[in-house]
């Protein structure tokens, strides 16, 4: 697998209903992101599953659709792979029911949970929060670009840095070994905008 710079998330919550969450979408698509993770956290199966199909079929194929805790879900909707967190299913319980094809993601937030996540079958390995987030409810504690610098040499799987990461320092958090951002807030109000200078920022 090959991640791109931006990771983008669209959180359902910053949404006010189904259509401004697939305009959103379609926006950062149409900017040149071409991995996209749809995240809902209401508990929510049936509703989360009626919108990850509307997000599949406004999209063409080019773009990676990630599922967020849910193996069932991506699986329902068709999705390109899931990114699952440390009380979600384990990856190598997610990776038997996805199958050896789909992305699978796993979110660490300390130098055991890296170092346990790096010997299971996930594609890629997230940590944060690198910086203070009001986007996720009981973060665990930042982890600064030091946490970065200190992930990318505990692991050779691609890396993904999560949490208060903006256009600002998002060149930092690259420069610190991250392959990739990821991010809900800075990409609102305007998702188009936001995702074009990210990508110019991350060239
Ligand atoms: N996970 P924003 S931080 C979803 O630390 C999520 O694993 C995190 O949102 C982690 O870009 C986070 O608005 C929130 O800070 C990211």
């Amino acid at each position: 697998m090959h991640l791109p710079r931006l990771y983008a998330i669209v959180d359902a919550s910053c949404f006010g209903d189904t259509r401004a969450l697939r305009m959103a979408v379609e926006e950062l698509a149409s900017a040149g992101c071409t991995l996209i993770q749809y995240r809902n956290k209401s508990g929510n199966a049936r509703l989360m599953l009626e919108q990850a199909r509307e997000l599949k079929t406004s999209l063409d194929g080019s773009i990676h659709l990630i599922m967020n805790d849910r193996s069932d879900l991506c699986l329902a909707a068709d999705f390109d792979g899931v990114h699952v967190g440390q009380d979600d299913l384990a990856p190598d319980s997610v990776r038997r029911i996805i199958g050896p094809r789909r992305w699978l993601g796993v979110s660490a937030h300390h130098r055991e949970q890296v170092r346990e996540a790096d010997q299971t079958s996930a594609d890629y390995i997230a940590i944060g929060p690198v910086f203070a987030t009001s986007s996720k409810s009981n973060p665990d504690p930042v982890v600064g670009l030091e946490g970065v610098r200190r992930t990318r040499e505990l692991t050779r799987k691609p890396l993904v840095a999560i949490g208060g990461i903006i256009r600002g320092n998002a060149r930092s958090v690259i420069a610190a070994g991250a392959d990739s951002v990821a991010v809900i807030s800075d990409l609102l109000p305007d998702p188009r905008k936001s995702a074009e200078e990210f990508l110019r920022i991350l060239r």
